[in-house]
């Protein structure tokens, strides 16, 4: 058929047949201008500065694809959808970022423009699960809250692990420096690929915990092996993911903040080698540097993997 089903559902149109033809443009570039020169002297300095690249994008866009009115109709009804989905438990618009790349994209620029090191550990998105508060834990305790009638627990069990390292200061050069006194901020989803504010069957701050470092910059702590978990696919985000015959799955990842005194926090996530989806996140975060191999741990009744994971903070 001409129209595709699945995008005449949604009142799409058939991908365009006529290419762009530069002969007969609607507007020219001398639009654009135009658009562009109605910016005013007293306009805010970094808006004057960033606009005119937007609008030129964005116009460019426009016309080198054929955005008809009703998809441009439909994109703005998708935005106002992703805005009216989202409230303190769920950034719909941000998980539209995240499926674009933007998030990630990003993250690397802003990381890029104020690293002051080639050694300090890559950064990775916060993502939509962080919560503020979670329990100040003494090292060497466990985040794993575990009821044997959960559906999980076998699993967890089998995936228990013994995570620990050091937090250490780029500014040492070869020789990273131990920072005493930082703070591992770390959280991750159920082996139910669920957060614990997705999910009534976690109680309240389950796998999230917040650690500081001794003299030597060392943390520790038992957490779980993470598990692949699909982002929210219900909303705006999921439906443009499945129209684009893309999966919402995220590669089982740990996130962290690792903050210490006259350094640059760190926001990160490692992801586990043994994952599937490694090599296709959803949300496009996996750096090479970020990817751990969790090795077996003999003789602790409490974890039956660990790993060993430093963290190196670049200097404010
Ligand atoms: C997640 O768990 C996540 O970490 C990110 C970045 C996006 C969606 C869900
Ligand atoms: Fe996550």
């Amino acid at each position: 058929p001409l129209v595709d089903p699945a995008m005449a559902a949604l009142g799409l149109g058939s991908a365009n047949a006529k290419t762009y033809k530069l002969e007969k443009p609607q507007y020219d570039t001398k639009f654009t201008d135009l658009v562009i020169g109605a910016t005013g002297p007293k306009a805010h300095p970094r808006l004057a500065q960033i606009m005119p690249s937007l609008l030129r994008h964005l116009h460019n866009f426009a016309r080198e694809v054929n955005i008809t009115v009703s998809e441009w109709t439909m994109a703005v009804d998708f935005i106002n959808e992703c805005g009216k989905m989202s409230d303190e438990q769920r950034n719909e618009t941000q998980l539209l970022c995240d499926i674009l790349g933007l998030e990630s994209l990003v993250d690397e620029i802003t990381a890029n423009q104020l690293a002051t090191s080639t050694t300090e550990t890559p950064s990775a998105i916060l993502g939509p699960f962080y919560r503020h508060d979670a329990p100040l834990l003494p090292n060497g305790s466990s985040i794993v809250t575990l009821s044997p009638s959960l559906p999980w627990y076998e699993q967890a069990i089998a995936d228990s692990a013994y995570l620990t390292g050091q937090v250490l200061s780029s500014s040492g050069g070869g020789k990273p420096i131990p920072l005493r006194n930082a703070i591992v901020d770390v959280w991750h989803s159920a082996p139910n690929g669920l957060y614990e504010q997705q999910d009534t069957t976690q109680p309240e701050m389950n796998l999230r915990g917040r650690f500081v470092t001794d003299a030597n910059g060392r943390y520790s702590l038992y957490c779980l092996r993470p598990t692949a978990y699909p982002i929210p696919d219900d909303g705006p985000a999921g439906k443009l993911l499945s129209l684009l015959d893309r999966h919402p799955w995220r590669p089982g990842h740990i996130h962290f903040i690792v903050s210490a005194l006259g350094h640059r926090s760190l926001t990160t996530q490692i992801f586990d080698s043994r994952d599937e989806y490694i090599k296709q996140d959803s949300v496009f975060a996996v750096k090479e540097e970020l990817i751990v191999d969790f090795k077996p741990r003999q003789g602790d009744p409490q974890a039956k993997w660990e790993l060993e994971y430093d963290f190196v903070l670049g200097l404010m």
